[in-house]
């Protein structure tokens, strides 16, 4: 344990040097972390941001692309070898071909090197040529972030709150089942420790399906090519201590151990501790359409996220950092086409409140955040109609189980975001006053003008935000 530790830090003061002397003697490397719960709109939100600085006709919100003084922009193979490349090309084919449609889910951490030469605007702009300046994009899903609360844990503790807190979920009835007919001090049978394995992951499965979102452990859900192995074979047992040698129960604690030090430790080091600007997505609208239940756990799910940028509370993220940290953070709630504009900014306030704290900047160790509603890949049109004597602000879109064309309605989202998080909270099942829903649109079949990305809805705002002071 120590020894790896130390072992982290050297690396990490490696890296920090040799990121240093890259950036003054060569080129600026932003590395910028994309992440958000599963299906918050991560791809689409790379492949469209991506799209859009590679055309920037749609993104006069972008100042440096607004003054004209970004010259060109161009993909470069990336810096990291042993990470997936994000699949740009084909995420942006299925989106923009003659019959788009939304990419599949991503599974792991991937990434993608784009390069800006620009201008200095300002004083500078006469003395010097223009600059290349790397954007590494890094997707990675944030249920892995989630995974920190494990390095806190051993074993016992760990196994005992998460027993504790799916002990009245329909969906843990099965694996509950399993657990009671298995004696943890029994020798470890690998068959057992499978199947058990096994059941949580079915566990967890329907509870995520099932709108839970504190579905740990992360790589249980997206193990990748960890499938099978050992560090992702355990699960919770009820037990008091290590248990007898060769026990099932030491065993499961063994290879909880293992996952701590195997996959989430070296997340941490290898890409989170690297990265300089954070975007956050919360398909906030998905949640609240899902009912209060889901709207108070995705809360409690962010709340844990959220705990990895103030590494001040972690030891283990304090000593990776060595006071190197994010700068800025943005919260977007994603998928904002859903909405009329007029309702934008109360989907942002709902947001915030989601993700209490993001406000108060001194929880974050200084970092600077903001918080936008934004739609990376606007999928609908706006349009105003008359119901029941009164007009209606509406969007209209494609279905995507149909392909018709309707006009939708998703409900008043209250001024004050304290009506829906309070009832929450307060464990109500269903909204008292109001129905959400959300209907899935498909892409639209897009023509667009040479120099155009795809359309978008404020994605220049958040490209601003996150990396326009660097250009
Ligand atoms: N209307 C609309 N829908 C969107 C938008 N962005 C994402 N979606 C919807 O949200 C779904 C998930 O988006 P992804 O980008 O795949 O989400 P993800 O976070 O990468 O999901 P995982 O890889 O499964 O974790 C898409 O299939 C779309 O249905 C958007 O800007 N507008
Ligand atoms: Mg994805």
């Amino acid at each position: 344990m120590v020894i790896s530790t130390i072992a982290d830090t050297v690396l990490r003061q490696f890296e920090n040097v040799q990121d240093a002397v890259n950036e003054t003697l060569f080129e600026p490397v932003i590395r910028l972390g994309v992440t958000g719960l599963a299906r918050s709109g991560k791809t689409v939100f790379i492949t469209s941001l991506v799209a859009n600085l590679l055309d920037r006709g749609r993104m006069p919100q972008l100042l440096a692309a607004a003054e004209g003084r970004i010259e060109a922009a161009f993909l470069q193979p990336q810096p990291d070898d042993t990470v997936p490349r994000f699949e740009y090309e084909a995420h942006l084919a299925d989106l923009t071909g003659p019959a788009p449609e939304w990419p599949a889910s991503t599974r792991a951490v991937s990434e993608l090197r784009l390069s800006l030469r620009v201008r200095r605007g300002g004083l500078l702009s006469g003395f010097q040529g223009p600059r290349t300046i790397h954007i590494d994009i890094v997707d990675y899903p944030g249920e892995w972030l989630l995974d920190l609360a494990l390095l806190e844990k051993s074993y016992a503790d760990w196994s005992a709150q998460v027993l504790a807190r799916i002990a009245d979920r329909p969906e843990a009835l099965a694996y509950l089942g399993q657990v009671a007919a298995t004696d943890p001090t029994q020798p470890l049978e690998e068959p057992t420790a499978k199947a058990l394995a096994h059941g949580f992951t079915a566990y967890l499965t329907a509870a995520r399906d099932a709108g839970y979102y504190d579905c740990t452990p992360g790589r249980f859900l997206l193990p990748g090519d960890l499938a099978g192995s050992p560090v992702l074979t355990f699960a919770p047992l009820p037990g008091q201590g290590d248990g007898p040698r060769r026990s099932l129960l030491r065993e499961m604690a063994r290879r909880f151990e293992a996952y701590k030090a195997q996959v989430v430790r070296p997340f941490f080091r290898d890409h989170f501790s690297r990265i300089d600007r954070q975007v956050v997505l919360v398909d906030a609208l998905g949640a609240i359409h899902k009912g209060p239940r889901a709207v108070e756990d995705m809360r409690l799910a962010m709340t844990d996220i959220l705990g990895a940028f103030r590494p001040g509370r972690n030891a283990f993220l304090t000593q990776l950092f060595q006071g190197r940290r994010v700068d800025r953070i943005l919260f977007a709630a994603t998928k904002a086409d859903h909405l009329h504009h007029t309702q934008h900014p109360r989907l942002t306030a709902i947001m915030l409140a989601l993700v209490r704290g993001a406000s108060d900047r001194a929880q974050f160790a200084g970092a600077e955040t903001a918080a936008m509603a934004i739609a990376s890949l606007r999928a609908t049109t706006e349009d105003t109609m008359a119901h029941d004597g009164q007009t209606l602000d509406v969007v209209r879109g494609r279905l995507l189980d149909t392909g018709q064309v309707a006009a939708f309605y998703p409900g008043d989202l209250p001024s004050d975001p304290a009506h829906l998080l309070a009832p929450a909270q307060q464990g109500a099942e269903t909204w008292l006053d109001q129905d959400y829903a959300v209907m899935n649109f498909a892409p639209s079949v897009l023509s667009l003008r040479p120099g155009d990305g795809p359309p978008h809805i404020r994605l220049d705002k958040a490209a601003n935000f996150l990396i326009g002071d660097r250009l």
